[in-house]
């Protein structure tokens, strides 16, 4: 009797492992056949009552079932777990891909790589220098004499009596000119820190670039040629333009160059204070002391020059109305451009 109960449940166990199972089926099946009233465990309650004959082959047997079942399910719970384990895994490639969130450069850097692609197709290296400046280099090599008024034109953060933060790029220009003779052509970008009031027009600290062409025979109209071909390529090819005589200590003649509002076409407007002209930038013909500071001889050579902001330029071009924008590096700011 015993014996056939013990091949019925391992035909029963065989059936019921060999359907699909997952991990929870598995642990039933396991308390089916070996938990406390499990199927063998009940077997092994009614060994107790056979025949002392017939107990040691049937002792045997149920043995025997019991391990097979263990093993079994041993091995099935081993072979579930390592299937699970693939699965985690498994890379799915039909799964829609994730949007990488890419950067820009700001709004300063790409309109100062503008510039200096036209100052290069144009044949001007670019050059930086220091920001940190003596007071010879910034002011003094470029005919600002000790106590002239000039100075009051570029409010200064000095560092100590010699020392100050550059109040301009055009320093730079002296060192390259000390060291090499012309022809000279080149632009110097950079920094630059002013100590005034800040409002929506002026900021602490800006960025400037500065150029300047020094050879034999330098003229006018050369500035004239190379500046309005810049604007045309910078603002608009259709533009009007004029030059307003000006005054710079390390030009002479000075002068500011005007376009035609961008807004109102020279109708006149808020952004052109209803002149109809926008000032872009300031230039001249380097003026003959600077010339003589830097051991250039001014009967042999002259050169033109020019300076212009590139917060201003880019308010210029894209319409903004704040320079501190620039600087707060608000998101929704610097994700338009
Ligand atoms: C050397 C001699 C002269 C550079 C020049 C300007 C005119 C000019 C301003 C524009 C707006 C500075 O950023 S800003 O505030 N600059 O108007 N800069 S001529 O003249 C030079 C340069 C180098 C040796």
């Amino acid at each position: 009797m015993l014996a056939k109960k013990i091949v019925s449940v391992l035909e029963n166990f065989r059936k019921d492992s060999s359907a699909s199972i997952d991990l929870k089926i598995l642990e039933e099946i396991r308390i089916k056949y070996l938990g406390r009233n499990g199927l063998v465990t009940n077997l092994f309650e009614e060994l107790k009552s056979v025949s002392k004959e017939e107990k040691p082959a049937l002792g045997k047997s149920l043995n025997s079932l019991r391990d097979q079942i263990t093993s079994k399910i041993t091995e099935l719970k081993q072979n579930l777990t390592s299937l699970l384990e693939k699965e985690k895994s498994h890379i799915d490639l039909s799964l829609p891909g994730r949007h990488k969130q890419l950067g820009s450069n700001h709004l300063l850097t790409q309109t100062l790589n503008e510039i200096k692609s036209i100052f290069r197709s144009l044949g001007f290296s670019s050059i930086e220098g220091p920001e940190l400046e003596s007071d010879y280099y910034n002011f003094e090599a470029l005919n600002f004499p000790k106590d002239h008024p000039a100075r009051d034109m570029q409010d200064t953060f000095f560092i100590s009596k010699d020392f100050l933060l550059r109040t301009h790029t055009t320093p730079v220009q002296v060192r390259i000119m000390e060291k090499h003779q012309p022809p000279v052509r080149a632009i110097m970008p950079g920094r630059v820190y002013r100590n005034e009031a800040v409002s929506s027009r002026s900021y602490c600290m800006f960025h400037q670039v500065d150029g300047i062409y020094v050879d034999t025979d330098v003229t006018f109209a050369e500035l004239k040629g190379t500046l309005v071909a810049f604007a045309k390529q910078f603002y608009m090819e259709d533009l009007k333009y004029r030059f307003r005589p000006s005054f710079f200590p390390f030009t002479e003649p000075s002068a500011e160059m005007d376009i035609t509002c961008y807004l109102c076409h020279g109708k006149g407007c808020k952004v052109c204070k209803y002149s109809g002209w926008l000032e872009i930038l300031g230039c001249g013909m380097v003026d003959p002391n600077v010339f003589k500071m830097v051991g250039y001889d001014p009967e042999k050579y002259s050169g033109y020059a020019f300076g212009m902001g590139i917060e201003r330029t880019a308010m210029l071009k894209y319409g903004i109305t704040d320079i501190r924008i620039f600087f707060d590096n608000d998101f929704r700011f610097l994700k338009q451009f």
